[in-house]
């Protein structure tokens, strides 16, 4: 069966996985659960994934779902794609960046996206987007300071990029400026410059 990821395109936690896989060079299968249409509350999906969430990444019945995990085992699994430092310093690293990723930056951005993309616009919270456009600048500032000088997060390209990146490529549909913050523009210039990111 090889590897299976269950995703849906447009999804920023997907495309956390799916920049893993890609950045691998290993072949894998794309199969979308249309999140819109419920398909990721089916008991077929819940089977592999309990809370109905994506992404999903099934490698050869290894089911291993969570983002963050996923990018850590793809880590493991496919360590000449050097996706993980070898020094133990700079793996705490990669591990901070990444869980950095999934709190600090998703902390906001995903409230903020389910606001933005599930409700309609006279439905939406604007307790909780405002709440991430007054926050989001702190964790920026802190970002673009961790950039300074360096092509990636941690210096050489890690899977703490792509678990930072791709939620940051929605802040500023969501009315998060990302003017006053030069060196984590051009990071994201050179993510989206690499064949993964549009995989
Ligand atoms: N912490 C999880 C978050 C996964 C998550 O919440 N994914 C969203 C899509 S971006 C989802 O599947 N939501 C299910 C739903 O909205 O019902 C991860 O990083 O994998």
């Amino acid at each position: 069966m090889g590897m299976v990821l269950y995703e849906m395109a447009m999804s920023p936690n997907a495309k956390r996985a799916r920049l893993g896989l890609a950045e691998t060079g290993a072949p894998f299968e794309r199969r979308e659960v249309n999140l819109l249409a419920g398909e990721q509350k089916t008991a077929s999906y819940k089977a592999i994934h309990p809370l109905g969430r994506v992404p999903t990444l099934d490698d050869d019945g290894v089911v291993v779902w969570e983002s963050g995990a996923i990018l850590l085992y793809l880590a493991d699994k496919f360590p000449e794609a050097r996706l993980m430092p070898r020094a133990l310093a700079e793996r705490g690293h990669v591990y901070q960046w990444l869980t950095f990723g999934e709190t600090s930056i998703h902390g906001y951005l995903g409230p903020m996206g389910f606001q933005m993309f599930r409700r309609t616009p006279e439905k939406r919270d604007q307790q909780i987007l405002e709440r991430g456009r007054q926050r989001m600048p702190e964790v920026l500032h802190v970002l673009d300071r961790q950039l300074e000088g360096k092509d990636y997060v941690v210096g050489a390209f890690s899977i703490a990029d792509c678990a930072c990146a791709p939620w940051l490529e929605l802040a500023p549909g969501f009315g998060i400026d990302l003017e006053p913050f030069p060196n984590v523009r051009a990071w994201m210039s050179r993510m989206r410059a690499r064949p993964s990111w549009d995989v």
